[in-house]
């Protein structure tokens, strides 16, 4: 017996299919949930189950999950509470019923094949919050919220997802999106401002409209340097000579012996990542070989093979880095190696490391001109905390966290989009073109609001969002 196979189709685009899916993670757990949702969900659930009672919406009931295939009066594998959602008063807004069995993948997989079997779907990803989406019960910034709550690796994302979930973002859009429809909706109308002769205050009149939506969402436009660095995280090299104590500060910022650390310049063969996070903000250390020149005379050793390698993936490292942690051994006096590799980050997000500021012979300073320089000591630990406050001042550019900013690339470009066309019909305005002509440059701004909160999105757009979802939500 195969369930898969033998379901019948239900292609037909009027008919609202019944969907299922496993809603907890894969694997063993102590719980695991089964949901349906659509119109047959409830008389499915009343086939699949040997319900203690009957499903009453919002009351939960005890029921025994059945194998089929087993002998009479072993037929019960597992034992389940089940909740009735009843339509429209559900996540979907359609009729749901989860089903919560013991986590084990079996019992769990053998309720989703009979499921299908009695003609529920297979789930997209996704699918469930799509129906709610599809309903109008969430808008498409609070549907990314729910992708993104689940996704949160910090408290600090899990927080910015829920504030977005609860409309955050929605509620800052909308005034402004109020205000265009009615600049919209006066210059459709032909309404002159002012009498004819006194067509300037006209003018002044929509530019002042026009600056009334263009600078909230210069405001928005402008969250995304921390909203991003929030969302997506950032990568961190630390780098600099042999010997400089990279692999100690890496471990210091890393709370614990990850890299090895020795007396012994070029200790470091390999770039070491880990992942912390600061201030929230996901982080991505990435420790790094020792960067030196072959030596010009035979005062210190030749580069081995082993160590050039290592060189060229901690300039690889280099590279890919959003932010870098120069560390200089302030003990010794400026090398020129330290010198070229800051020359050669200018303009670049760096912070410099002046390490072992607990050596007797430490300098105050080291020639770091430009860059933001930090005395530390991985030793004793000293400027540690001053280096994990300028890392985060790095990373957010000095902006504080807010409600309603934009974390997700998608909602940016909508946001830019919106902008450019305020600042073209501004423009438009100024120069005297005529009304029709800024009302485009006022649509172009409206649509791409409008696809923000999911009101104008595309089929293949929303598909393509709703697959970045897990299966069961
Ligand atoms: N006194 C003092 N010694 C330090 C400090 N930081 C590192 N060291 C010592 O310096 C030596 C080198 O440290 P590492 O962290 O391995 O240096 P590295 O930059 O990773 O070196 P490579 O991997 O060889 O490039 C070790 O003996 C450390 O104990 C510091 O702040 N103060
Ligand atoms: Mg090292």
């Amino acid at each position: 017996m195969d369930e898969f196979h033998s379901v019948p189709s239900h292609a037909d685009p009027g008919v609202v299919e019944t969907i299922a899916a496993i809603s907890t993670p894969p694997g063993r757990g102590g719980i695991g949930i089964v949901r349906l949702s659509g119109p047959e969900a409830a008389s499915i659930s009343a086939q699949l189950l040997r319900l203690r009672g009957p499903l009453v919406a919002g009351r939960p009931r005890l029921a025994d999950v059945i194998d089929p295939e087993a002998e009479a009066g072993a037929e019960r594998i597992d034992e389940a509470l089940v909740t009735f959602f009843a339509a429209p008063h559900s996540y979907t807004t359609e009729d749901l019923v989860e089903i919560a069995a013991h986590g084990s993948p079996v019992v769990l997989d053998l309720l989703l094949r009979r499921a299908i079997g009695l003609g529920a779907r297979l789930a997209h990803a996704g699918e469930f919050t799509q129906r709610a989406f599809l309903a109008g019960r969430l808008d498409l910034t609070q549907a990314e919220a729910v992708r993104d709550l689940i996704d949160a690796q910090t408290l600090a994302q899990a927080r910015q997802a829920a504030s977005q979930l609860g409309g955050a973002l929605s509620r800052r859009v909308q005034p402004v999106k109020g205000q265009l429809l009615e600049l919209i909706a006066l210059l459709e109308a032909g309404i002159d401002f002012a009498e004819d002769d006194l067509s300037v205050a006209a003018d002044a009149e929509i530019l002042g409209r026009i600056a009334a939506v263009e600078e909230p969402l210069r405001a928005l436009e402008g969250t995304f340097a921390r909203g991003r660095v929030l969302h997506d995280g950032l990568t961190l090299a630390i780098v600099g000579r042999p010997n400089a104590g990279k692999s100690s500060l890496f471990n210091a910022l890393v709370e614990r012996d990850r890299a090895i650390v020795t007396p012994i310049p070029g200790t470091t063969r390999d770039t070491v990542s880990e992942r912390i996070a600061l201030d929230g903000i996901p982080l991505e250390l990435v420790d790094t070989a020792g960067l030196r020149d072959a030596p010009e005379d035979s005062s210190h050793p030749a580069i081995d093979a082993v160590e050039q390698l290592g060189i060229v993936r901690s300039r690889e490292a280099l590279a890919d880095a959003a932010i870098v942690v120069v560390v200089v051994d302030s003990s010794l006096p400026v090398h020129r190696e330290d010198v070229r590799l800051m020359e050669s980050l200018a303009g670049r997000p760096v912070v410099v490391a002046a390490n072992k500021c607990d050596l007797p012979g430490a300098t105050e300073s080291v020639l770091a001109e430009g860059f933001e320089s930090i005395r530390t000591s991985a030793v004793t630990g000293a400027g540690i905390d001053a280096l994990r406050r300028a890392i985060v001042r790095l990373a957010t550019g000095g902006a504080a966290a807010e409600p309603g900013m934009l974390t997700s690339l998608r909602h940016y470009q909508a946001v830019t989009t919106a902008v450019d066309g305020m600042a073209s019909a501004r423009a438009a305005v100024q120069e005297s073109i005529p009304h029709e002509m800024v009302l485009l440059d006022l649509y172009r701004s409206l649509w791409a609001l409008d696809g923000l909160t999911g009101q104008t999105t595309a089929d293949d757009v929303l598909n393509l969002i709703f697959a970045t979802f897990c299966i069961g939500k």
